[in-house]
């Protein structure tokens, strides 16, 4: 069985990379960290073949490759469902992931003038 590995960047700097580790954490999953920093032109290189849309983070499970945070959690949910990663009463969940969808894809200003420094 290939091994799981979640690619990341920094969970210092990179806020995605971040929410993708804290989530396979959460999720209770049993994961190799491969970390690939985002200013180093060879590590793009790498990236890409890590990840198909050379974003950070990227998760490899059973010979399944899944990028996106949202897609990350969603199939996160699926594999490990008593972490609880997602409510299990079916409205709250829609409630979760419409709060999810808000936050993954607005706050684009925000988000450029308030860069994660932890
Ligand atoms: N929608 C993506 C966004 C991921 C993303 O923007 N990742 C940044 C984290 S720093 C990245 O990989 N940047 C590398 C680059 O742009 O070269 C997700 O939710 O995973």
């Amino acid at each position: 069985m290939s091994k799981t590995t979640l690619t990341i960047s920094s969970k210092t700097y990179s806020s995605w990379s971040l929410r993708g580790w804290l989530l396979a954490r959460f999720a209770g999953l049993e994961f190799e960290e491969v970390l690939v920093p985002p200013d180093d032109a060879a590590a793009r290189a790498e990236i890409l073949l890590l990840s198909p849309s050379i974003l950070v983070p990227c998760l490899h499970h059973q010979g399944v490759t899944v990028w996106d945070t949202l897609a990350i959690a969603e199939y996160l949910n699926e594999i490990h469902p008593k972490a609880g990663l997602l409510p299990e009463d079916r409205a709250a969940r829609a409630h979760c992931r419409a709060i999810c969808g808000e936050m993954h894809s607005g706050f684009a200003a925000m988000r450029s003038a308030l860069p994660m420094n932890l």
